[in-house]
């Protein structure tokens, strides 16, 4: 019974933190517009339109000339340490926009914003980078490097099941410790943990508030982050001593991301696939059907290409009990993050596809979780999970040293499978393996990584990762 009783609190933290989103998600720019004339004349590169059929004016939004973002990176760590005050100075946009978030002062959802770098054709080194159209060093006119989407992580440690999600789309990160505070704190080490289970190697660590310290406490802060990355993936890291708040070493952090975390080769032509890492539906309240926008999927593509037109299916799809039954969809429109209207969607940022499917459908984020292909190609759907399991030696993100106890059969653990979420228990366990009969089906193929959660102290903590065998 304690059992069940705790699932369902698990479930609420989850509920919450979707139940959040709906605004948010209907506030959001890129759909807005995306009107009916979308649905009605496909691949219209003009910008207003009078509809011929109708006697009604329909504005058609302009596809973008600009090129979409080629990769994610996340920004992980500690609540207050600077995350989305990072990401406002590289791309000009604070992620919490919403106001809810804003009141609690924390980040409940994924938020994200894209920038271009850019560098100076006049200067050298550290100094060409920014992500300014004219230099601030010589006001040169700048070139256009790549589009990147910074995808920026909820810091309250309640939300390290959006983390993971978030996660499984991240090329990158960039692990922010502020200089002012003794490292590791509990959600640096946590979320940098998270990226271990994930399997994200580049990272890159920002010191930040560096104005706020001594030369002496900067260099104390600088030897405790080494002493705490050493034997995890973040070993051997650049560290970027900064002050996100006044944009100090932002061409640095650039130059590093440049550097480090490069735009992966990606197979266009393979079959398309795209995480859903968010759900929702765009329509203001009151408005009338004709005018209903189906519902919109955001995420990122990992493979291939999906084009305006193509038809789709959204896998394992709308949830009844223990049922799924697939979806089987058209792409109406497409967003590309914060560049807006696009014709196709190449692997990289993130990016959103307007459906035809009924927007109560995928509403607060109810789809988070699925996988988007052409109609027939996308991996199974299971309900028991067989992995190889790797656990860490100790429990991230509690306060006192814990070792991970081994697994037991009928324990019940929370698994991300790529931006899934499920619960389940382990139904037998041999040597490394064991087998999971899911409370939620997910879509998975042998070599999925999957993050191991396990309850600790009244929360899911993370404690390993799986191989899908
Ligand atoms: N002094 C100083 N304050 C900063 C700096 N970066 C962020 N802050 C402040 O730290 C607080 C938390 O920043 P925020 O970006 O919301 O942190 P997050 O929770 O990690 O996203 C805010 O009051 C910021 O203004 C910095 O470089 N120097
Ligand atoms: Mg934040
Ligand atoms: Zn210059």
């Amino acid at each position: 019974m304690s059992k069940e009783t705790t699932s369902d609190n698990e479930e609420t933290n989850i509920a919450n933190e979707k139940a959040e989103t709906e605004k948010k998600a209907s506030s959001k720019k890129p759909t807005k517009k995306a009107s009916t004339a979308s649905k009605k004349k496909k691949a219209s590169s003009k910008t207003t339109k009078k509809s011929k059929k109708t006697d009604v004016v329909v504005e058609t939004e302009e596809y973008s000339t600009g090129n979409q973002a080629e990769i994610n990176i996340g920004t992980i760590g500690h609540v207050d340490h600077g995350k989305s005050t990072l990401v406002k100075a590289l791309t000009g946009t604070f992620p919490d926009t919403h106001s809810e978030e804003l009141k609690r002062g924390i980040t409940i959802r994924l938020g994200y914003a894209d920038t271009d770098t850019r560098y100076c054709p006049k200067c050298t080194g550290t100094n060409k980078w920014s992500t300014e159209t004219t230099c601030p060093k010589c006001q040169a006119e700048t070139k256009v490097s790549r589009r990147i989407s910074f995808v920026d992580a909820p810091g309250h440690e309640v939300l390290m099941a959006t983390l993971l999600t978030g996660a499984a789309i991240f090329d990158g990160a960039i692990l922010v410790i502020a200089a002012n505070e003794f490292c590791p704190q509990a959600q640096t080490r946590e979320h940098l943990a998270a990226m271990d289970a994930v399997g994200i190697q580049n990272i890159i660590i920002v010191q930040n508030k560096i104005e706020l310290v001594t030369e002496e406490q900067a260099l104390e802060s600088y030897n405790d982050i080494i002493k705490f990355v050493k034997g995890t993936v973040a070993e051997g890291a650049p560290i970027i001593p900064m002050s996100a708040i006044h944009g100090v070493n932002l061409d640095l952090l650039i130059e590093t991301i440049e550097k480090i975390i490069k735009t992966p080769k990606r197979d266009e032509k393979v079959e398309p696939r795209m995480f859903v890492a968010r759900s929702f539906e765009v329509n203001k309240p009151g408005t009338i059907p004709e005018d209903l926008l189906g519902g919109v999927l955001g995420g990122s593509i990992i493979c291939g290409i999906l084009k305006e037109g193509d038809d789709i299916e959204i896998r394992p799809g709308i949830r009844s009990g223990r049922k799924v039954e697939s979806i089987k969809t058209k792409v109406i429109s497409i967003h590309a993050g914060t560049l807006g209207k696009v014709k196709e969607a190449k692997p990289g940022g993130l990016m959103s596809i307007g459906t035809d499917i009924d927007p109560a459908v995928t509403k607060a984020d109810s789809l988070v979780g699925n996988i988007i292909g052409k109609p027939d190609k996308l991996p199974p759907v299971i309900e028991y999970i067989e992995l190889s399991i790797n656990l860490m030696d100790f429990v991230v993100g509690l306060d006192k040293k814990t070792k991970v106890k081994n697994l037991a059969v009928g324990e019940q653990l929370m698994l991300n499978v790529w931006t899934a979420i499920t619960l389940g228990q382990i139904s037998s366990l041999k040597g490394k393996n064991i087998t999971v009969k899911l409370d939620r089906l997910v879509c998975a193929e042998k070599g999925t990584r999957v993050a191991i959660s396990r309850r600790l102290e009244g929360r899911f903590r993370l404690i390993g990762f799986g191989l899908v065998q």
